[in-house]
């Protein structure tokens, strides 16, 4: 990571860092996930609200649980949580001994698959675990994500979206803009190539634009802490799961309850 990235992830609250992922790392990731793909479920409530803008006719599948499948379907979504590309970026932003928070977590989507209200962002943060702020030279941030695509997402198909600086934001994001109604020219529609990946962090408002490309979208969500941070319940109570044990050591300590690290 060099000097540019770190101004434009400070200046935007994301990047999108190309080709991350080889076609043959994209290729494994998808022969997971469809080979898993009876356990991939419609989510159980809309997302769109009652936008007029982000209505479908389908909603958003998800599949999780990856990092504990059998043998070898589990090791490319491993691999993911030190990928030599993007633990640099993690490193810089979230600090030595960031943690896995949640995920990670797939989000398909078929064509006229409804959208997800924005959400998150300056002021609307709640607490210190989506904290976003500049210090000593460095950049601090709770929890971030790093949402690799395994699908393209090209201009306009939709899929996920954020409102660039608003990480930084003072006031509310207006209700009309949130659904996606109003001043959509400030809502940028994330676009890459599958193997590419979007780091943004959470407090930066994002959501989801209604897809309506052809094929099916393909996400791959992994949301990180900083070590001593923790914003879900999930993954540092499944770091005492069994399926941990045959990690690498790298891969292990991203699993670890938040602590002081020294
Ligand atoms: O990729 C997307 O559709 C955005 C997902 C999202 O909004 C989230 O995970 O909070």
């Amino acid at each position: 990571m060099n000097a540019d990235d770190k101004y434009l992830f400070d200046l935007t609250g994301y990047l999108v860092l190309k080709d991350v992922l080889t076609a043959e790392e994209v290729a494994q990731l998808n022969a997971g996930i469809d080979r898993h793909r009876d356990l991939m479920s419609e989510i159980d409530r809309p997302l769109s609200g009652d936008s007029q803008t982000m209505q479908g006719t389908s909603r958003r599948k998800d599949l999780g649980g990856m990092l504990a499948w059998e043998s070898p379907w589990c090791e490319p979504f491993r691999k993911l949580l030190v990928h030599p590309r993007i633990k640099p970026y993690l490193e810089e932003f979230l600090g030595r001994g960031y943690r896995l928070d949640h995920g990670p977590g797939l989000i398909a989507m078929d064509t006229g698959c409804e959208g997800g209200l924005l959400h998150g962002g300056g002021v609307e943060r709640k607490d210190i675990s989506e904290v976003y702020f500049f210090k000593s030279d460095r950049i601090f941030t709770g929890l971030t994500v790093v949402e690799y695509l395994l699908a393209d997402e090209g201009p306009g198909d939709g899929g996920v979206a954020v409102i660039p600086g608003s990480h930084k934001a003072n006031l509310a994001c207006p209700q009309s803009m949130i659904k996606w109604e109003k001043h959509q020219e400030h809502v940028l529609e994330v676009n890459g190539k599958a193997g590419d990946a979007l780091i943004f962090t959470e407090t930066l408002t994002h959501g989801t634009l209604p897809w309506t490309a052809a094929h099916e979208r393909r996400a791959l969500l992994y949301k990180f802490s900083p070590g001593t941070l923790s914003y879900g319940s999930g993954a540092h109570q499944t770091a005492y799961y069994d399926y941990i044990e045959d990690m690498t050591e790298e891969e292990r300590a991203v699993m670890e309850a938040p602590h002081i690290r020294r």
